[in-house]
């Protein structure tokens, strides 16, 4: 890659988690799951990344229930055939009275299950799968019949693209994932996928954690996030909040922002100096 501006363009790309480059057709890319205050609705929203202005034939997005013998239930399906992915590689799923302005790259797919009481994306025992699948994915079928953690009703032509998922601790609680987040208190109220780790079903690709209080609030609670979370800046200044709509990004560290404004800083003077 010789052209500078577009090594630039790609190091951008890599930075904030732009667009797939490689294999995976979608992967999901941030969730908000248990929304501040004491109703979820409407501010919950599942984010999917894939390639830019390209459908995906297909493709569902499905939450898989993980409580007794309803496990393995399709609790809510969105079938993604029919719609493009933005100009940014980006689709969110949200209420259409979300109210969170996102850019016009990115396609907005909304769905009145957000509006209900309380909520579409449930807080406890969890997965959350993109499948693609000639024959459909329907929701309310219980794919795990005999509750053994295996889908063994999905249909045969069915692939995972993707999953991840938690647990609440309930002892018969069943996931359908190995990308399985944790946290030290409960169960995450979102989740963020690393920029530009485009790994499919990767525990290691996310960090997580509780959000502050507000149903709108997109900022993470420091004190309960993750093992893995990216700190951007320890105890002061920007860190990793949610995105929607947008691509993940971790703010860099200050110091590194600050020799970057500082080298800026010392050239203009030099130049200054030197009468150019
Ligand atoms: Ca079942
Ligand atoms: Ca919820
Ligand atoms: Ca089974
Ligand atoms: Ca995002």
């Amino acid at each position: 890659m010789r052209n500078p501006f577009a090594r630039l363009a790609w190091s951008w790309a890599v930075l904030l988690g732009g667009a797939l480059s490689a294999a995976p057709a979608a992967l999901i890319n941030e969730l908000k799951v248990n929304p501040g205050g004491s109703s979820d609705n409407p501010f919950e929203f599942v984010e999917l990344l894939g390639i830019p202005n390209q459908i995906v034939p297909n493709v569902y997005f499905a939450t898989l229930e993980g409580d007794g013998t309803s496990a393995g239930v399709a609790d809510f399906v969105v079938r993604l055939g029919t719609f493009t992915f933005g100009g940014n590689g980006l689709l969110i799923i949200q209420s259409p009275t979300m109210g969170v302005s996102v850019p016009p790259q990115t396609r907005v797919v909304t769905d009145p299950l957000f509006d209900k009481d309380g909520g579409i994306l449930e807080n406890g025992t969890i997965t959350f799968m993109l499948f693609s699948s000639p024959t459909p994915i329907v929701e309310g079928t219980d794919y795990d019949r005999d509750n053994d953690g295996q889908l063994e009703l999905l249909p045969a032509d069915a692939q995972i693209l993707d999953s991840v998922g938690w647990t609440d601790g309930g002892t018969f609680d069943l996931l359908y994932t190995t990308a399985i987040l944790t946290q030290p208190v409960g169960t995450p109220d979102a989740a963020t996928r690393f920029p530009g780790n485009n790994t499919p079903t990767s525990a290691a690709a996310w960090f997580n954690g509780d959000l502050t209080s507000g149903p709108t609030d997109i900022t993470y609670d420091l004190a309960r996030v993750s093992a893995n979370f990216p700190f951007g800046n320890p105890g002061q200044g920007p860190q990793p909040v949610l995105t929607p709509g947008r691509p993940n990004s971790i703010p860099e560290p200050a110091t590194f922002l600050g020799a970057v404004i500082g080298v800026v800083v010392l050239a203009s003077y030099l130049r200054r100096r030197s009468g150019r």
